[in-house]
């Protein structure tokens, strides 16, 4: 079954001329077909239809410089993974992908220009949605993100590269802003609203990178791009069944992780709508998402991390608006865009979200402290 992703996906041409680089991941079978996979912003992905279908991608080296490292994170996540699974298994499906290998027997294919792919097995019979369908599927985001996480949760973050380094590091996309500003002109009321809007919060940039200096929160292993769209759903029980887009693993805080699901999940209007002034984030939907998170999380979460997690949902939405803004700014040169100020209008949609975060700072908070009276449990306070 296509998700409402992949339905939205239109067929191109883009295609043509990958058959040769799809066998690579099929030894003798055949490649049936090739058609464009999902909405990413950064890297190319495309199902192939073979004997087993699977996921190819083309890793954005302009991004990613160091792709041999992000295929070795995902690597040792993959087989971490499935060891715990295998040993200790969740009571519900979840699925690794798998890394396929080529024919001659390498975790990625270099085409004659030097991209760098990969294939990934396909997840069956689920599907995706880019906002919150209905409660049930909100307490399975969070659910999803928490059985993630857990699975990480052994995995020494020492053991993994930081393949992007300044990833969700606010102050940094903040410095970048400042330079990137100085040089461009600002013509629109729009610009000059995320301009305004930034000089405000700008304070609260480093909230998150004092408390990790300051040794209060952990660095952990993380998925870095959990955005509601990457939990896959299964088509039959309507539970999460995997996370994917595992491009981002690597030494984090879990804060980062659980901002980008709230604010991707708790944002009825969804990251790409048009209407920016009407975007507003969800309490109900948080406390739901949340409590699936906890649901499955709480077991090895610190009781200080708690004590973050709303800095987290504002600062991340915040992040994110900076980091469109800012490559609306100098031409559009990370993330993909369809349409002319595509970034300017999803930088509006994210500022418009952090405010509305920043506005109902007390009901999240209160939200966040009853959910931590409920889950974290005397072992977690004294860690
Ligand atoms: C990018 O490629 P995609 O869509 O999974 C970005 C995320 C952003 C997201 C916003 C490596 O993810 O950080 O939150 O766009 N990934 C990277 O939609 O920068
Ligand atoms: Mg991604």
């Amino acid at each position: 079954m296509l998700s409402e992703v992949e339905r939205s996906t239109p067929l191109t041409n883009h295609t043509h001329g990958l058959t040769p680089i799809a066998q690579q991941f099929v030894g003798k079978g055949t490649v049936r077909d090739i058609r464009p996979l999902g909405s990413g912003n950064i890297n190319d992905t495309y199902l192939v239809e073979a004997e087993q279908p699977f996921v190819l991608q083309r890793i954005n080296t302009e991004v990613f410089a160091q792709p041999h490292q992000v295929m070795d994170n995902l690597c040792q996540f993959v087989s971490h993974a499935h060891q715990r699974l295998s040993q200790a298994p969740f009571n519900r499906r979840w699925d690794v992908p798998t890394v396929l290998r080529t024919n001659n027997n390498q975790h990625h294919w270099t085409d004659d220009q030097g991209n760098i792919w990969r294939g990934l097995s396909f997840v069956s019979n689920t599907t995706t949605f880019n906002t919150i369908q209905d409660p049930h599927h909100a307490i399975e985001i969070g659910y999803g993100l928490g059985c993630f996480h857990s699975l990480l949760s052994d995995l020494s973050s020492a053991q993994l590269t930081d393949t992007l380094p300044g990833f969700h590091i606010t102050p940094n996309y903040l410095r970048q802003y400042d330079t990137v500003l100085a040089q461009a002109k600002i013509f629109s009321p729009e610009e000059h609203h995320c301009c305004t809007l930034i000089d405000t919060y700008r304070y609260r940039a480093s909230v998150l990178e004092e408390a990790k200096a300051e040794g209060h929160l952990p660095l952990r292993s993380i998925h870095g791009d959990p955005k509601i769209n990457n939990i896959l759903i299964d088509t039959a029980t309507r539970q999460a069944a995997s996370l994917i887009d595992l491009d981002t693993i690597k030494p984090g805080l879990v804060h980062y992780d659980i901002g980008d699901c709230l604010r991707s999940s708790c944002n009825p209007l969804g990251e790409e709508t048009q209407q920016w002034r009407s975007v507003s984030f969800d309490v109900t939907l948080c406390a739901t998402v949340l409590r699936g998170y906890l649901a499955s999380a709480s077991g090895f979460l610190d009781a200080v991390e708690y004590d973050y997690i709303y800095d987290a949902i504002w600062l991340i939405t915040f992040e994110l608006g900076l980091r469109f803004f800012s490559d609306h700014l100098v031409g559009n040169v990370y993330f993909k865009t369809q349409r002319p100020n595509h970034n300017l209008q999803r930088a509006l949609v994210q500022f418009q979200l952090a405010d509305s975060i920043n506005t109902q700072k007390l009901a999240i908070q209160t939200v966040i402290d009853q959910l931590k009276a409920e889950y974290c449990t005397e072992a977690n306070r004294a860690a």
